[in-house]
């Protein structure tokens, strides 16, 4: 703007050749460009990843020319915007997205071939983004993509952790963790934004001033740390609109720190500034159990106070009341990982705007929702206070007020009931002071949801609800979902076809409630046979990739049942895997002629076990000790395998999702708050093994029960079972597959007894037991099922069709309406 004089704006224009085109021809052009002048390798020689750089620096200049006119067309229009904060985004690879949202996909393809690449070899060069643990990061991928697709006005905030989620190797049948130094082959999807930098502080110490003639706070930090923004465009589908995820790095801060430097130990004074950069190193690979780590605290408070200086300068751009700031903005809790936020907006607004307690508290309660997305008491953050106090000193003060006010206000309307007031006090007392990052974003959000309706009902009735008892109008529910763009369209593109052959439309892949039509279509023995070859495609390439990782050759023909998550005790993978010795036990001991019915198995399980969790690493090593029994069992051949799938993660979901014939979810009832995986199976066919938890409560709603394999207690069923399960002896299939584990069958017998002790002597607290007989059943009714192959080809099609309420574009468009009030801001064409 400033300085532009008007002969240099025309000249501007002049210069300008419109948009970048995407026919092939201009794309080769681009990509040559790029491997010249970016990758700097000569355009006669240069390999299948230079070829991918080259592509995707070319595919990123058409995301920020759409960037750059969609923050334009915020701006314009200044609509209230969405800041989706969250501590982790697991976003995966992003060529093969990109060039499917920009539509440009056989284009790129095509222009390659013609020089002598290949499309599908070049996507898989990228590594994967894994700036997150599991399903809570993953959804916040899939939202973002949700958002950007309808044309909300919203960003995303977050921290560029150098490392992402560890690796895993597998030694031995023993779980390893590799750094995961994912930028070392540079990012091109990242734009690196210098100038956008907010100093964040640390320690210290609040003192009292006078300013203007008012009493005021004033932080003197013991530690000032840069941060600095690295913007990522996120395309939306079939529309220009692309949206922002910034994510936030540390830097040490120019600031001068004379004192060092004049000691003369210049060397050390630079080694002890670089130490900033540690904030945004590392990503905590344990997402449940809270630790009350100083460092976690400090990436919290980073890039919160980052993304809120942001916020506010975009605010005070345009705007000079803040008492409008809850008109244009919405700020979204994911988890209370961001809890923090609600504390400095406050301090920002009392300390650094001037505002009075009274108008700052009106601002920050109506722009505040919260969502939660556990019920596990481990995962909920307790910050203990003398840790707060040190870190962030006048944060803690404005909690004490907040708390205060709340705790009056909470008095006039229950009384002295003090046992509920301190249950519900933001800070808890006892020999360790702790501060509840729930209760503190539940009193300061307007609204509150959890992330299934079962999942909301146990926040209303168990979790919160003497907060729901109090405020019942802030409680919502909202269900999960996941991207179809991704989860169809990119990594299944022979379903992704076979779809929009037989609904004679792509509109499903904005427009998924479509996918209903394949109803009319599911016993079409014409479709069936379509289905069927997708099917086969996907298992085959599923089948080389084990091949590869493993060594094990597995039978086109055997059921692929898979079970793909992170490893925890409630989400039972140890079940599955007693489930599997079962069936080893009993094909051992068949007849011939029985042996003939068996329908074959091909049992896959993935996952990552928190680095620092016995019990999870100790699942592993058994999948791997009993694979290892069974799969050099002769006399079991193709009847039974069992693989670990190594190193689990987005880039391997979408190999591994479109190639399964059935997917196992099967937490204890009551404990996964969610779960987005089955969706993912859900819309590729896949059929479902599953408890009745979370969301495939819903799931059973839409596709019915007799179309999947439910199992188990129900949610209500499971607290007196837990009372009883002391008394009551488990099933004795189950004891004696328990008892093969613990007499050593598959060795290791000293290393798996803990693991043994978890499920037994009344000590079986995930019910793996008192489910067992129930889990059998339904796996025989799978096998049966699997038979008649017109009948699960049948299931797997409805399930696609009924995959429609478990698009995050349906879970978008509800928190747009319901929760944030925001509206669509659409790029004109
Ligand atoms: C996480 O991935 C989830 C919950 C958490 O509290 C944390 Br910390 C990490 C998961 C739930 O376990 C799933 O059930 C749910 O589908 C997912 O978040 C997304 O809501």
């Amino acid at each position: 703007k400033a300085g532009f004089s008007g002969a240099k704006t025309e000249r501007m224009f002049e210069l300008m050749d419109g948009f970048l085109k995407n026919d092939p021809v201009s794309l080769q052009k681009d990509i040559l460009h790029h491997v010249e002048y970016t990758v700097a390798r000569s355009r006669f020689s240069f390999d299948d990843f230079e070829a991918y750089q080259a592509l995707s620096h070319s595919v990123r200049d058409r995301l920020i020319e759409r960037w750059h006119d969609t923050q334009q067309h915020f701006k314009k229009k200044d609509p209230k915007r969405l800041y989706f904060l969250s501590l982790e985004f697991l976003m995966g690879r992003s060529l093969s997205n990109s060039v499917i949202n920009l539509g440009i996909k056989d284009q790129c393809a095509e222009a390659l071939s013609q020089l002598g690449f290949e499309y599908e070899v070049l996507a898989e060069q990228e590594g994967d983004a894994a700036l997150g643990n599991g399903g809570l990061a993953r959804l916040s991928a899939c939202q973002m993509d949700s958002l950007a697709t309808l044309d909300f006005p919203a960003w995303g905030y977050g921290l560029r952790y150098q490392y992402g989620l560890f690796r895993q190797i597998i030694i031995d049948g023993f779980q390893h963790e590799q750094p995961d130094y994912w930028l070392n082959f540079g990012n091109p999807w990242e734009i690196e934004r210098v100038h956008v930098s907010y100093p964040v502080k640390f320690y210290g110490s609040v003192k009292e001033e006078v300013v203007n003639g008012k009493k005021c706070k004033v932080w003197i930090p013991g530690e000032t740390v840069e941060a600095v923004a690295y913007d990522n465009p996120i395309p939306g589908y079939g529309t220009r609109n692309t949206i922002n995820l910034r994510l936030w790095a540390a830097k040490p801060s120019e600031g001068l720190d004379i004192e060092s430097y004049n000691t003369g130990d210049y060397i050390n004074a630079i080694v002890n500034r670089q130490k900033a950069e540690i904030i945004s190193n590392v990503l905590y690979p344990d997402d449940r159990s809270y630790q009350g780590k100083e460092l976690r605290l400090k990436q919290q408070y980073f890039f919160v106070s980052a993304s809120l200086q942001d916020i506010v300068r975009r605010f005070k751009d345009m705007h000079n009341n803040f008492d409008e700031f809850p008109d244009k903005v919405a700020l979204q809790l994911n988890d209370t990982h961001p809890s923090i936020s609600v504390v400095e907006l406050m301090r920002m607004l009392l300390d650094e705007e001037h505002l009075s307690w009274k108008r700052s508290w009106n601002i920050v309660c109506k722009v505040f929702t919260f969502t939660t997305h556990t019920v596990l008491p481990e995962a909920l953050e307790k910050v203990p206070m003398d840790l707060f106090e040190t870190v962030l000193p006048r944060h803690l003060q404005i909690i004490y007020d907040i708390n205060f006010a709340f705790m009056e206000e909470l008095k006039n309307k229950i009384g002295k009931d003090y046992v509920r007031l301190s249950r519900m006090s933001i800070v808890e007392e006892g020999a360790v002071k702790n501060i509840r990052m729930a209760n503190l974003s539940i009193v300061c959000s307007h609204t509150v949801n959890g992330v299934s309706r079962a999942h909301s009902e146990l926040l209303k009735t168990r979790v919160f609800m003497d907060f729901y008892e109090l405020w019942p109008e802030k409680f919502q529910y909202k269900t999960n979902g996941v991207t179809q763009r991704r989860w169809i369209v990119v990594s299944n593109p022979s379903l992704c076809a076979l779809i929009s052959k037989w609904l004679r439309t792509e509109s499903w892949i904005h427009d998924v409630d479509l996918l209903t039509h394949l109803k009319n279509h599911a016993s079409n023995p014409e479709l069936q046979h379509e289905w069927k070859m997708v099917k086969k495609i996907n298992k085959m390439r599923l089948a080389e990739y084990i091949e590869t990782m493993s060594g094990v050759k597995v039978s086109l023909d055997a059921m692929f049942d898979v079970q793909i998550k992170r490893i925890h005790e409630y989400k039972r993978q140890f079940l599955n895997i007693l489930g599997v010795i079962h069936r080893y036990d009993c094909i051992k001991n068949m007849e011939e002629s029985d042996r003939r019915k068996v329908v074959p198995r091909v049992c896959i399980i993935g996952g990552k076990a928190p680095p620092g969790y016995e019990i999870a690493k100790k699942i592993i090593k058994l999948c791997h000790a009993v694979a290892e029994k069974i799969n050099n069992d002769t006399d079991i051949g193709d009847l039974l395998k069992l693989v670990f799938i190594p190193d689990y993660n987005v880039s391997v979901a979408e190999l591994v999702i479109p190639g399964s014939d059935l997917s196992q979810h099967i937490s204890t009832a009551g404990h996964e708050a969610s779960g987005t995986g089955s969706m993912k199976f859900l819309m590729n066919g896949c059929l479902l093994l599953a408890t009745a938890d979370g969301s495939t409560n819903e799931i059973i709603e839409e596709i019915g029960a007799e179309n999947m394999f439910i199992f188990g207690a129900k949610m209500n069923e499971v607290p007196k079972l837990r009372e009883k399960e002391s008394t009551i002896k488990a099933p004795l299939q189950f004891r004696r597959v328990v008892r093969m584990v613990r007499d050593g069958y598959f060795g290791f017998k000293d290393y798996f007894k803990s693991l043994c002790d978890t499920v037994e002597n009344g000590k079986d607290f995930y019910l793996l037991g008192s489910d067992f007989t129930s889990y059998l059943e339904a796996q025989a009714a799978a096998d049966r099922a699997y038979v008649d192959k017109e009948k699960w080809c049948k299931m797997s099609v409805l399930s696609t069709a009924g995959s429609g309420r478990f698009s995050s574009d349906r879970t978008i468009e509800d928190y747009a309406e319901k929760t944030w009030g925001i509206k669509p801001c659409k790029l004109p064409l």
